[in-house]
């Protein structure tokens, strides 16, 4: 009690002046996390690390955005906006398949070196979703924007509306409203939501996630890839995390921020992805219908972890001069 009403009474400019006293600059934020963690050895090479096939193609705009200085969150950003403007996704972007309704609404999130975080939900006409996030981010004293206002902000910041609708995605929405069955279960193999995570050449971490979410969602449902601790986490100090897969089990357990919790306990990140996927498992055990989670994984020292809850779940890693996709390793054989 003595503690917290003591800790209500220090004001920002008292902890500011202190923070000088102490030789402390942690309003600056780089500065700030030093001085909680101390300078560890970290990976300076540059890390693009994301989900799916098609994080193949985002890790090279990642690194091409770090070679001409880009900083990991231009990274995070520059990366995942490829795979928002590739209408052949149907998974992320305008050309992702719409919702019951026969409308294409798209989540996104980003975070940053500094602790800042971005996000925006339910967003339709806009093409690339991460970079509102990162406006939000940037230029609002808020998280997250959803729906109207989200694209309302994204006008005033000068975006315009797209109306694009993918021919795929319309022949499929018609093929399915057919029998219009509200099966929201993802398909095992064959999703491509992007979330990505990054490491510059200063060894800053960031990463990003977007996506048009479940086809055939309800009007207005978010998943998992726009909310911070969901679908993305990043802790400068520490590593940075974010997945893919049905987006209610990873809600449900909180994925991003436990992989980041757990390495800050000192886990390698492997390990950590492994134990987020279990806690999926356990805490979605209520559920009869099968369902796939993928989680990755990147600490401070540049090392990489990797877990999905069934066969299937790729990935995609630029580091060292490399850009690869693999397989994941999974937890149900
Ligand atoms: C969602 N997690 O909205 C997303 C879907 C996804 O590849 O990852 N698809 O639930």
């Amino acid at each position: 009690m003595k503690n917290i009403s003591r800790r209500n009474f220090i004001t920002k400019s008292t902890a500011t002046a202190a923070a000088a006293t102490l030789g402390l600059s942690f309003i600056k934020g780089e500065n700030r996390i030093d001085a909680r963690f101390g300078k560890g050895k970290t990976f300076k090479g540059g890390i693009a690390l994301s989900t799916w096939d098609a994080g193949v193609e985002a890790n090279d705009a990642a690194m091409k955005t770090m070679k001409n200085g880009g900083k990991a969150v231009d990274m995070a950003e520059e990366g995942v906006k490829v795979i928002e403007a590739d209408f052949r996704n149907l998974s992320v972007g305008l050309g992702g398949l719409p919702d019951r309704e026969g409308n294409t609404t798209l989540d996104a999130c980003i975070m940053d070196s500094i602790g800042r975080a971005g996000s925006v939900c339910f967003l339709e006409k806009i093409k690339h979703p991460v970079t509102v996030a990162r406006m939000v981010m940037e230029r609002t004293p808020h998280v997250m924007l959803v729906g109207e206002g989200a694209q309302k902000f994204a006008l005033s910041q000068g975006m315009t509306l797209d109306e694009f609708k993918s021919e795929e995605a319309v022949k499929a929405y018609k093929e399915w409203l057919i029998k219009s069955e509200y099966k929201p279960i993802i398909n095992i193999e064959n999703h491509d939501t992007i979330g990505m995570v990054t490491m510059d050449t200063q060894g800053d971490l960031a990463g990003s996630c977007t996506t048009s979410g479940l086809a055939y969602k309800m009007r207005g449902r978010v998943g998992d890839s726009p909310i911070i601790g969901s679908g993305l986490y990043v802790d400068n100090a520490v590593g940075a995390a974010t997945g893919t897969g049905l987006g209610e089990t990873v809600l449900r357990s909180c994925s991003a921020f436990l992989i980041v919790e757990l390495m800050r306990q000192g886990m390698h990140p492997q390990k950590a992805c492994e134990e987020a996927v279990k806690r999926v498992r356990d805490i979605n055990s209520f559920m009869k219908e099968e369902f796939q989670v993928g989680l990755l994984a990147v600490n401070k020292k540049g090392e990489i972890g990797a877990y999905a809850l069934r066969e299937g779940f790729t990935y995609a890693l630029a580091k060292n001069g490399e850009n690869k996709v693999y397989k994941s390793d999974f937890l149900i054989k």
